[in-house]
């Protein structure tokens, strides 16, 4: 459908039949598009932009990926039917691994997700030959690589299930995850939340990635672990009520 540039929820619904494109496609599973209702919601909430808090945690994020050892991107459906370029920009900066890791795994979806971040000139892809299994959970995100997720010391995982953060976090990594929703399972259990879109979020990263890569390591080092998770959420709940009353 072609939407006119005027219409005044024009970005919203470019997003939208991006997914409905993804869905098309194979990229996304029928809940991802509901999964993204829910986060539309959120973005309405905190005014469809990047506020500050986020933009702060996306630096403290983008500082963590520099100083891992092992970092990894795990992508899901909607993560690579929204900004799949991005992510593999991000994982050339920071430079990171790329994992594809589903809830709802087929190889016919693993397969088209990595021909779609192919076209973006990644050379190798994680998760297609999985070998491992994060511990303590019973489904297939369980399913990972042993050079990938398994032995990852950072992951960032956009769009998580809070499941697999708390045992990713279980095995002793840190897990940087982006979601609208800061009252989620996952926002709550990650070391640093992105309260932001996806859509903006990664592009950002990308952008603090650059500007603190040839920083002092110690003084990234600070800024990663003087960072209160806890802290910045209910800031963020915080700017929702005051935007709300303030209407
Ligand atoms: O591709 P698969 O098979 O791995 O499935 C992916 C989904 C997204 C279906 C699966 O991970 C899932 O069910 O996720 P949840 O538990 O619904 O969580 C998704 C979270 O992402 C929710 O808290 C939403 O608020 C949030 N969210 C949705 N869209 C965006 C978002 N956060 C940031 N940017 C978005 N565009």
């Amino acid at each position: 459908m072609k939407i006119p540039k005027s219409h005044p929820r024009y970005q919203s619904l470019l997003i939208r039949e991006r997914l409905a494109d993804g869905f098309r496609r194979g990229l996304i599973h029928e809940t991802g598009l509901i999964a993204h209702g829910r986060g539309e919601a959120f973005d309405y909430l905190i005014g469809e932009k990047t506020i500050d808090i986020a933009n702060e945690a996306t630096k403290v994020a983008a500082a963590s990926l520099i100083l891992a050892e092992n970092p990894v991107i795990s992508l899901n459906g909607n993560t690579v039917s929204l900004v799949a370029k991005e992510c593999v920009s991000l994982s050339k900066s920071i430079p990171a691994k790329l994992e594809i890791n589903l809830f709802h795994r087929t190889e016919d979806r693993v397969k088209k997700l990595a021909d779609e971040l192919t076209k973006y000139g990644v050379e190798k892809i994680y998760g297609i030959n999985t070998d491992s299994r994060i511990p303590g959970i019973d489904h297939d995100r369980a399913l990972c690589e042993k050079k990938g997720i398994f032995d990852a010391d950072v992951v960032l995982v956009p769009l998580e299930d809070g499941d697999r953060c708390e045992a990713l976090k279980s095995m002793g990594k840190n897990v940087i995850t982006v979601d609208l929703n800061p009252l989620s399972r996952t926002a709550r259990m990650a070391t640093i939340t992105i309260v932001d879109n996806v859509i903006r979020a990664v592009p950002n990263i990308r952008k603090w990635v650059e500007f603190l890569k040839d920083k002092n390591r110690s003084k990234l080092k600070d800024i990663v672990e003087s960072w209160d998770n806890k802290k910045m959420l209910k800031q963020v709940l915080s700017y929702i009520s005051k935007r709300l009353n303030s209407m």
